[in-house]
């Protein structure tokens, strides 16, 4: 089903930054939209549970450089 998973981000400093992010979460298959804030420091992502986990959208923002955590 439809699920919305928010991360906390750290170690974005710029809003290409915060653009990256947004655009690795976006093209995870299983995510339908994805929207990142550089001032909170956070990801909002609607995802498909039949289809990625949240462990994998952490995996997502990290490879990039930044960290991840899910948040309750
Ligand atoms: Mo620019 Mo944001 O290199 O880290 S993308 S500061």
């Amino acid at each position: 089903g439809r699920h919305v998973a928010r991360l906390q981000v750290s170690g974005m400093t710029c809003s290409s930054c915060s653009s990256a992010v947004e655009t690795a979460l976006d093209a995870v298959p299983g995510v339908s939209n994805a929207v990142v804030s550089l001032i909170q420091q956070q990801a909002r992502i609607e995802y498909d549970t039949a289809a990625v986990t949240p462990e994998e959208l952490l995996e997502a923002v990290e490879a990039l450089g930044f960290e991840a955590k899910l948040l309750g």
